[in-house]
């Protein structure tokens, strides 16, 4: 068949929407209408350029919700009709991964996700003129239609709005999984989260439904704090404001320090201070944001000794065929919002403009809406 698809051609070039060959689901693939996506900062990253393992061309996205129209031979969890989000973190429930309960990197589908191709080591994109187009993530939700593994398949609610449930594919269960499942924050606890972004304001909310005591935020941008307060933050700092010690003030605001301290920047300076903000004894923090390649981190060694730990999380700790459709409920149960967060919606043929907003730092996440 033929799709709309936005395609990048090559690093550091706009996407360019054109219409593409898509070939059919094979063994254990099933073909997805894509009817909304999210365009996130990994996207940017890669399109920039700045991902060493960056494959062109591509088609991007990883953000989305859609429908299924056709299952190849032996899928039996989907059917047309069914309505689905696209899992750049695989759940096939066999593999050593999902069998421990410990991890939620599943690793059926991963090598060949990585080099942008379907588990069978081929692409189900070309162009018109017959050139392959790799996939990415596993998802590439920048096309109208798409073919990913049932594996990569969460069912959701048939009710859940797609232009909303779309950011469950990556920002919101990102954050909230972060606290939910990574972290696991008991009631009561304190919390630092850094970087008050499309990530870290669902850091907040997550913080709010485990029913954290204090949630404070951190940001270099003061306009971030009225969603952030209207997410669940507690106190604001902005660090441009604090005379001194960064950490020393933290820990101060805390009463010895948090509980539970989240990364949600990228900056291997700021994971520093969140690590050595998490209390003496038993303070955990969550490292969320993707540094640039080559970045490393560093603490003196009795950070550790005394008692903080360092963990990171992927996808929020989420296994996502059983935690993505829960965390739709949870949205349409209202006991999570999301709403506020979508900033804007846009055409395919504006996708260009989501990245442009993105850049100057006025959108939280702008969709796509095919
Ligand atoms: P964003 O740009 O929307 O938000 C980042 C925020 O951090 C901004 O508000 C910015 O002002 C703030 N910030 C930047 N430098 C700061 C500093 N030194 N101190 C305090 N605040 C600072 O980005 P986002 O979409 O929220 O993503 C955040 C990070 O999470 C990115 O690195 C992204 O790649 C990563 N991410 C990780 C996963 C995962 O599974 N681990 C999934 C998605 C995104
Ligand atoms: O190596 O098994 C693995 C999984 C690696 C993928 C983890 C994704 C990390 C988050 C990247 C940002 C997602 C938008
Ligand atoms: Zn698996
Ligand atoms: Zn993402």
């Amino acid at each position: 068949m033929k799709t709309r698809a936005a395609v990048a051609l090559e690093a550091g070039k706009p996407l360019e929407v054109m219409e593409v060959n898509l070939e059919g689901p094979k063994e254990g693939e099933v073909l997805v209408e894509i009817k909304a996506t999210g365009i996130c900062h990994t996207d940017e990253f890669t399109l920039s350029g700045a991902d060493p393992e960056g494959l062109f061309p591509a088609i991007l996205g990883h953000e989305g919700a859609g429908v299924v129209l056709e299952v190849g031979p032996g899928v039996k969890s989907l059917k047309p009709g069914d309505h689905v989000i696209p899992l750049y973190t695989a759940e096939c429930r066999e593999c050593e991964y999902c069998l421990n309960p410990k991890t939620n990197l599943c690793q059926k589908v991963r090598a060949t996700q990585g080099q942008g191709l379907m588990p069978d080591g081929t692409t189900r994109f070309s162009m018109l003129d017959g050139t392959p187009i790799l996939h990415y993530m596993g998802c590439s939700t920048f096309a109208n239609h798409t073919v990913l593994p049932e594996v990569s398949l969460a069912k959701i609610n048939p009710d859940a709005p797609f232009d909303k449930v779309c950011y469950i594919g990556c920002g919101v269960t990102t954050g909230i999984g972060a606290v939910i499942f990574t972290a696991k924050v008991e009631i009561g606890s304190r919390a630092v989260v850094f970087g008050l972004g499309g990530i870290g304001l669902n850091v907040i909310q997550g913080l709010r439904l485990a029913g954290a005591d204090q949630i404070v935020g951190v940001d270099l941008n003061p306009s971030k704090k009225e969603m952030a307060e209207r997410f669940g933050m507690t106190d604001f700092v902005n660090p441009k404001d604090v005379d001194g010690d960064l950490v020393a003030h933290l820990v101060e605001l805390t009463k010895g320090g948090a509980d539970y301290t989240f990364d949600a920047t990228g900056n291997v300076g700021v994971m520093r201070t969140a690590l050595e903000c998490a209390h003496k004894g038993w303070g955990e923090s969550i490292i969320i944001g993707v540094a640039p390649a080559g970045a490393e981190i560093s603490t003196r060694p009795f950070q550790l000794v005394t008692g903080r730990s360092w963990r990171g999380t992927a996808f929020g700790g989420a296994r996502g065929r059983t935690d993505v459709p829960k965390i739709v409920d949870w949205y349409m149960d209202g006991k999570i919002d999301i709403d506020p967060m979508i900033t804007h919606t846009l055409s395919l043929e504006d996708i260009n403009k989501g990245f442009d907003l993105m850049h100057a730092g006025e959108s939280i996440r702008a969709v796509v809406v095919y």
